[in-house]
């Protein structure tokens, strides 16, 4: 099989760039960056910083890189952070958070990446003379491997209320933060309006080739700024980067929708298979999460056979499949990936 031929549901992150985000590359107007010369960035971060209802913005290069940036930003060496247990910050960031930021990630455990505020409040540590200081709260939104799952403006408002209590910073990891406004119907700021500061990101169901936002205020980024620099991630001509950018916001939001259809068509064609074990409550988004345990098989197993029927799909656990739906999968593309599926559980089982 060629490798055109194979339909890639491993991550939305595959997706390429449009024509349009093509042809706004070529006639991008660029400057350095570092010196804020770049006018193409900065309409984006100024766009960004609009959208999400923030005073400023910054292009990072990916949503690790955002991640890291925030928590140097955020918080200070030794301090405790509150992160939710499943997070992408805890599991898929190399460690970062105490390997770079040097901080003491503290993680609890939620009902589907929603942090129960009783749990937060719990998990801060009073003043005392043995405790690190408390200083930031992570979310996520959609929450990753819980499968996509949306944490509601109600849910993060009430955390929210719970940071500033305390006096903590709350701080969203929103790389799919459209797919949860768009599958709510609401507009992003519902959201953003309750955290301190987040990200989102460019090159994920949005289809752009690089990048992220950092958003928040104008302290937050100007700290955020030299972070960056001291990561090494400061860019020249960014402009290429930032122009399709522009392009995703303007104009690849609202399709995100179709992903969404498209997850809950296969999640439910999945469902009829024999030896799949699926969650339906979870598929909220673009994302389909099944256990294939009571195959007797291993996740990595299933993957291997399933690309051989021409569908890539991720082991995300020892039994657990994902696939994510994206730009360039069409409703023939799923029906496909279910008899691929089909395929692979009758000949498991
Ligand atoms: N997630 C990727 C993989 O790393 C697992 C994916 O395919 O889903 N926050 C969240 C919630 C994410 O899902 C990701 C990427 C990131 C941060 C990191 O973004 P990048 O890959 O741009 O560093």
């Amino acid at each position: 099989m060629r490798p055109e031929e194979i339909i890639d549901l491993r991550s939305d992150t595959v997706t390429l760039p449009t024509e349009e985000m093509l042809d706004a590359i070529r006639r991008a107007e660029i400057g350095d960056d570092v010196f804020r010369e770049d006018p193409t960035v900065n309409r984006l971060e100024k766009i960004a910083a609009e959208k999400m209802g923030k005073e400023a913005a910054l292009l990072v290069t990916s949503g690790t890189q955002a991640n890291l940036v925030s928590l140097l930003s955020n918080a200070n060496r030794g301090e405790l952070v509150i992160l939710e247990s499943e997070s992408h910050i805890y599991w898929y960031e190399v460690g970062g958070i105490s390997a770079i930021a040097e901080l003491l990630p503290w993680p609890i455990k939620s009902s589907l990446g929603a942090l129960a505020p009783e749990d937060v409040e719990a998990s801060i540590r009073p003043k005392n003379i043995h405790f690190p200081r408390s200083s930031l709260i992570c979310l996520e939104n959609t929450h990753n491997r819980h499968g996509g799952t949306i944490v509601t403006p109600n849910q993060i408002k009430a955390v929210s209320e719970v940071a500033q209590k305390h006096g903590l910073k709350l701080y969203l990891d929103g790389a799919r933060i459209f797919n949860a406004a768009v599958a709510l119907n609401a507009d992003v700021k519902e959201f953003t309006k309750h955290v301190d500061n987040l990200m989102f990101c460019l090159s994920k169901g949005l289809c752009c080739p690089v990048g992220s936002l950092l958003v928040g205020t104008d302290a937050f980024i100007e700290k955020s700024r030299k972070m960056r620099k001291i990561l090494g991630g400061g860019m020249r001509q960014a402009g290429i980067i930032a122009a399709p950018g522009i392009v995703a916001l303007e104009s690849m939001v609202n399709r995100l929708e179709e992903d969404h259809r498209n997850a809950r068509r296969l999640a439910e064609g999945i469902a009829k298979i024999g030896g799949i074990q699926i969650d339906l409550s979870r598929v909220q988004t673009n994302m389909v999460c099944f256990d294939v345990s009571d195959m007797g098989i291993t996740a990595d197993l299933f993957t291997s056979k399933l690309k051989q029927k021409g569908v890539s799909a991720l082991a995300l656990a020892k039994n657990k499949v994902r696939m994510v739906t994206h730009r360039g999968i069409e409703k023939e593309h799923i029906e496909k990936s279910i008899s691929a599926v089909e395929s692979v559980s009758h000949e498991l089982s």
